[in-house]
């Protein structure tokens, strides 16, 4: 009994690993959905969850269970498609494994031991997010927010975030840095690394935070520049894709995958949050910013570019989108890797061209209901006369 069981789990872990993935009949001409999520918390081997010895494991038990696989970092590398997922045990601790794929979009099979990172911060309890940068330095980064207890108040729950660095060359042998150190802001989570170097320095998007939760007095999505890699200090802190009242960004916002670099400008890809009764609702926005100035935002479309739908929006924390990887490939595909519900983690596919139309061609929010039935009437009038001239 114990041999057969394992048997069928196997088989049915052979079954997931290599079903074809599809495109689902969603359209708007922006990106595609795919039917089945690439990562869930049935890719985690079998040998990372139970202990495959019947002697000490007679019942056959997971042992230590996976509670999810959500957020991944996204990489491509000798024409294979990488994700460093945060992988959440059934204890809440996150870690981080890479999985690896030949097509993006189907496919991803972990790696047979997950990351096992340097223990440089006694004080850190847990890890998550980490968004994956090629550098033109060379190497690749992997920045990630590194959480701790706040022992400075009496509040069990109270934590601080940082963002810690890592560096590597092929996701095997990763070498911890110094934790980002930023002079003006306490807290910091969804910390990207800008691929190219800005005035010669490193350059960050940050999220300055005065709580682990809220984003308090920070105005949205920060940039700095910092001398060194190895102990990043970032003495300034200025505010590129601002939160709004009453937009998907009014409650935080945060930036997601590593920029995607166009003839246009810098396209990014980020989380907006706002509040509802129902709790807090996460989609994915994207804006674009100057080649020459990546701060400088020179263009943010209306509203969210993916928001949850259908099954998406139920999970461990229901009503969540979230981004932090993406790979474009040489022939403009991009792969925008997203989890939902902080539970599974999906991917829509797109190219850069679309999404240069989409951020440059989509109008702004002008962020009143009566300018927005303004914006909405143009394009129903001038439509009505193309309808008209058709007939
Ligand atoms: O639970 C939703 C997301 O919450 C956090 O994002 P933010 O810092 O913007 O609130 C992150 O912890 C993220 O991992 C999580 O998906």
């Amino acid at each position: 009994m114990w041999k057969s069981r394992y048997e069928e789990l196997l088989e049915d872990y052979h079954k997931l690993i290599s079903r074809k993935n599809e495109k689902t009949v969603f359209y708007n001409g922006i990106y595609e959905r795919y039917k089945y999520p690439v990562l869930t918390r049935e890719h985690i081997p079998l040998f990372w969850r139970y202990d495959l010895n019947p002697r000490t494991n007679p019942y056959f038990m997971e042992r230590l269970g996976v509670n999810s696989v959500m957020n991944a970092g996204a990489i491509d590398l000798n024409g294979k498609y990488y994700l460093v997922a945060r992988i959440e045990g059934n204890d809440r601790k996150s870690f981080f494994g890479v999985a690896e794929s030949d097509s993006g979009i189907e496919g991803f099979r972990f790696w047979d031991y997950p990351v096992l990172l340097e223990d440089t911060c006694p004080e850190e309890t847990n890890v998550y997010d980490m968004r994956l940068t090629k550098h033109e330095d060379g190497c690749i980064y992997g920045v990630f927010c590194s959480e701790s207890k706040d022992n400075s108040v009496n509040d069990l729950s109270a934590a601080v975030a940082s963002a810690g660095i890592v560096r590597t060359k092929d996701l095997k042998r990763w070498e911890r840095l110094a934790n980002l150190v930023t002079l003006h802001s306490p807290q910091q989570r969804n910390v990207v690394l800008h691929p190219e170097f800005v005035h010669g320095k490193y350059a960050f998007y940050t999220r300055p935070m005065d709580g682990f939760i809220d984003t308090g007095s920070g105005g949205g999505i920060g940039f700095g520049l910092c001398e060194s890699i190895e102990h990043a200090v970032i003495k300034e802190e200025v505010i590129t894709s601002k939160r709004k009242y009453h937009t998907i960004t009014e409650s935080k916002n945060g930036a997601g995958a590593v920029p995607i670099k166009t003839e246009k400008g810098w396209i990014h890809l980020a989380h907006g949050v706002r509040n509802t009764a129902a709790g807090l609702r996460y989609v994915i926005y994207a804006f674009a910013t100057a080649l020459d100035d990546p701060a400088k935002v020179i263009a943010e479309p209306s509203g969210y570019l993916i928001g949850p739908m259908g099954s998406e929006r139920i999970g461990d924390v229901s009503n969540v989108l979230f981004t932090n990887g993406a790979i474009t490939k040489n022939n403009g595909d991009v792969y925008i890797y997203y989890a939902s519900s902080d539970t599974r983690l999906h991917v829509a596919t797109t190219t850069t061209d679309k999404l240069m139309d989409y951020v440059f061609h989509t109008p702004s929010d002008p962020l009143r209901s009566v300018s927005c039935v303004a914006q909405r009437c143009e394009l129903i009038k001038n439509n009505l006369k193309i309808i008209q001239s058709l007939k």
